[in-house]
């Protein structure tokens, strides 16, 4: 009997959050990308050799697309997606979601890994190697923490919710968000940002975060833990409320319950943007 897609997603996690695990507080050999907060190190491409690996060993003929194959070559995300598209079935792949983080020590950051047929996720793993949490999704079979059902949170309003979000990088980006925080952030309980989208997402699915959302994210921050968050009866959207695929950028999950009422802020926020 051949192994499920989820079980090789399982292991490919597992195998790469033990090496994350090992590294998390020793020194790391840190490379600036595009700037000072885009960082890179060899955990999190030797994480990315070591899921594409096990994944290409059971399943010789699926696409991958991993952050840092993309940015390790001359071709934008979208070519890649493009281009990627062409196999029936591509494994998106975070080796390490929360790399400042983990570059601090800072416990919060993740592997993420889902694996889209046709452009839509059908299976997606979260795995938190500090806490030893596995976060586990397949369409229409619900979610999962370390083999037990998990649901959304009941909180009806943004009033009595616990929401998050994170700082997109550049100038512009900043400000539009800071435009959202000042429409949105005093009417939440409370407001996080753990520095981690796909830990995020997770944590709505298992009840801990009411909602998230974010600008200028790409497809291996959201393809898992969206899939998390739909099967764990939560709600995905983009920021104007607009149905999701695997291309929006700017994402906006939560429980369900609170879905127009934020919605409808983040709309009026981002009207004059
Ligand atoms: P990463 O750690 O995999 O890069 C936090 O706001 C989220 O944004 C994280 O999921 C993080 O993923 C991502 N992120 C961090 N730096 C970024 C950058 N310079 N551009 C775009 N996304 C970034
Ligand atoms: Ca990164
Ligand atoms: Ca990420
Ligand atoms: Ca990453």
């Amino acid at each position: 009997m051949g192994l499920t897609f989820l079980d090789v997603a399982v292991e490919a996690a597992r195998r790469a959050g033990a090496l994350i695990r090992e590294k998390a507080y020793q020194t790391k050999q840190v490379k600036q990308k595009t700037s000072a907060s885009d960082l890179v190190t060899e955990v999190d491409q030797r994480s990315e050799e070591i899921i594409r690996d096990i994944v290409l060993r059971h399943f010789p003929d699926h696409a991958i697309l991993g952050e840092e194959g993309v940015a390790a070559g001359d071709k934008t995300v979208d070519e890649v997606w493009e281009e990627s598209r062409q196999h029936e079935y591509v494994w998106i792949v975070d080796p390490i979601d929360g790399t400042s983080n983990f570059v601090h020590g800072f416990p919060f950051f993740c592997v993420s890994i889902a694996l889209a047929k046709n452009g839509e996720a059908i299976t997606g793993v979260v795995y938190d190697p500090m806490r030893d949490e596995l976060f586990t999704a397949e369409k229409g079979k619900g979610a999962y923490l370390n083999g037990q059902p998990i649901r959304v949170s009941s909180e009806e309003t943004l009033a009595e919710s616990l929401m998050a979000t994170g700082f997109s990088y550049g100038q512009r980006r900043v400000e539009q968000q800071l435009r959202t925080l000042m429409r949105t952030a005093p009417r939440f309980r409370s407001l996080r940002n753990g520095g981690a989208a796909a830990l995020h997402l997770a944590y709505i699915a298992a009840g801990r975060l009411t909602g998230y959302w974010e600008l200028g994210l790409n497809p291996w921050d959201l393809a898992a833990g969206v899939l998390l968050v739909k099967e764990a009866g939560g709600e995905v959207t983009d920021t104007w409320g607009g149905p999701f695929d695997l291309t929006v950028r700017n994402m906006l999950a939560t429980n369900g319950k609170v879905h127009r009422e934020m919605v409808e802020l983040l709309r009026e926020a981002q009207a004059d943007m």
